[in-house]
């Protein structure tokens, strides 16, 4: 009765990460799985994909999800939790529509929540809410970030103590619509400007108190081997959406979706601010057609947290998925096929 009110917890098995997982839950559709590790658990904050009946367009309205909800495991392959609603639109001010990928972090005893959701005039910006608890329940802020615009944060907290929000999505993510510093809605897909630098992801420091920036945003640029930037027209490697960080052996992984080409994709760079170098395919396209993931360590192993579509054969419903991810000695990640 509770979990039909979504209020309560639901278990479920998650199986095998290594060669052919199956969805952590099924009870709920999820996506956009952002792991996290936090005091010795495994925390997951999906997307909670809902059927809406809003038809498919390229500004993926299809996508119109209303709450989230926090899933943890103690072990991978073990028993998975869903905490229930962890933060409902209704109780966001702010907020018009669409709560999409979140991300969260732990700083001095509090836990925050980010996402990204249309305020009332149709524009993505990014909200934060707190907890003492990592499963939330969440309460939001006010009001969005300030400076914050269109969608998928992922926040990165750096040996030093700084953390870093990366962010934006093109096309319905509406990060084009902001690419001379002021909203453009005219902007529907990308510039059309196929030889000219590809757009790229934001990246910029939080505050101390971790509620706003501390910084102007700043470009997250990739470059080919060359030390080029890739072009706009490099679908198969330029960035869409879908940020992620890690570091592994001291280097800085910017991970990422290719969008329309269905690939994440990473770089790799000596800064959190990079300029990153393009490096290749974390994991070739799965069934759907968006594509989103984070990397986590845990006990000495690294995994990789993504979605797919197999389950409902629908895009906009989802289920999330681990399995494990492999490194060379050169530091180079082995790509997944799945
Ligand atoms: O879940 C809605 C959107 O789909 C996310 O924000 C994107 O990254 C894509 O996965």
């Amino acid at each position: 009765f509770l979990a039909l009110l979504g209020v309560g917890l639901h278990a479920g098995i998650c199986q095998n990460a290594s060669s052919n997982p199956i969805p952590l839950v099924t009870h709920i559709y999820t996506a956009d799985p952002s792991a996290h590790v936090f005091k010795g658990k495994i925390y997951i904050y999906p997307s909670h994909d809902i059927e809406a009946n809003v038809p498919q367009d390229d500004e993926g309205g299809h996508f119109n999800m209303q709450d989230y909800h926090v899933l943890s495991m103690k072990k991978i392959g073990g028993k998975v939790t869903d905490h229930g609603v962890a933060l409902d639109i209704k109780d966001v001010p702010w907020a018009g529509r669409q709560m999409w990928a979140p991300d969260a972090a732990y700083k001095n005893g509090t836990y925050f929540l980010y996402f990204p959701v249309k305020d009332k005039q149709d524009v993505f910006r990014i909200g934060v809410a707190t907890s003492s608890s990592p499963t939330g329940p969440f309460k939001a802020q006010p009001e969005p970030i300030a400076g914050s615009y269109s969608i998928d944060p992922a926040v990165f907290t750096d040996t030093d103590g700084n953390s870093y929000m990366y962010f934006g999505g093109i096309w319905g993510g509406q990060l084009q619509r902001w690419h001379t510093g002021t909203y453009d809605a005219s902007l529907k897909t990308d510039l059309g400007k196929d030889n000219e630098p590809a757009l790229t992801a934001k990246v910029v420091r939080m505050s101390k108190d971790m509620l706003s920036f501390d910084e102007p945003v700043k470009d997250v640029v990739i470059l080919d081997k060359d030390g080029k930037p890739l072009l706009a027209g490099d679908h198969d490697r330029r960035f869409f959406e879908g940020s992620w960080m890690h570091t592994y052996n001291g280097k800085y992984y910017f991970s990422y979706s290719t969008g329309d080409t269905h690939f994440l994709a990473y770089a790799t760079s000596t800064s959190p601010y990079g300029p990153f170098t393009y490096q290749g395919t974390i994991l070739k396209p799965v069934e759907g057609w968006t594509t989103h993931h984070s990397i986590v360590e845990f006990k000495g192993k690294w995994y990789l947290f993504y979605h797919d579509a197999q389950v409902s054969g629908k895009t906009h419903l989802r289920n999330v998925k681990v399995r494990e991810l492999t490194y060379r000695e050169d530091g180079s990640i082995v790509t997944i096929t799945p």
